[in-house]
């Protein structure tokens, strides 16, 4: 692994959620399950006063995921066919 922590925290958010159900993530807009959450080692935390719903990717750790604060501004990926 690549010691990252060195750098600016840089995150992408997907479109995974837990909005609905706090700990039930699922893709937006389908509400699919989501089946596969590569969590980075100790997420998802719910840090920020239980208000983190969004899933993120994140540099820090190899880009596994993060839930984070869906208000936050970001960078974001998208699905293509
Ligand atoms: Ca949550
Ligand atoms: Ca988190």
């Amino acid at each position: 692994m690549v010691d990252r922590t060195s750098q600016p925290i840089i995150e992408y958010w997907t479109a995974g959620n837990d909005i609905i159900v706090e700990g039930r993530w699922v893709w937006a807009p389908s509400s699919e399950e989501m089946e596969f959450k590569p969590w980075a080692p100790g997420e998802p935390n719910q840090n920020l006063n239980g208000i983190d719903d969004c899933a993120g990717l994140y540099n820090h750790q190899d880009f596994r995921m993060n839930d984070d604060n869906c208000d936050e501004p970001r960078y974001f990926i998208c699905e293509n066919e």
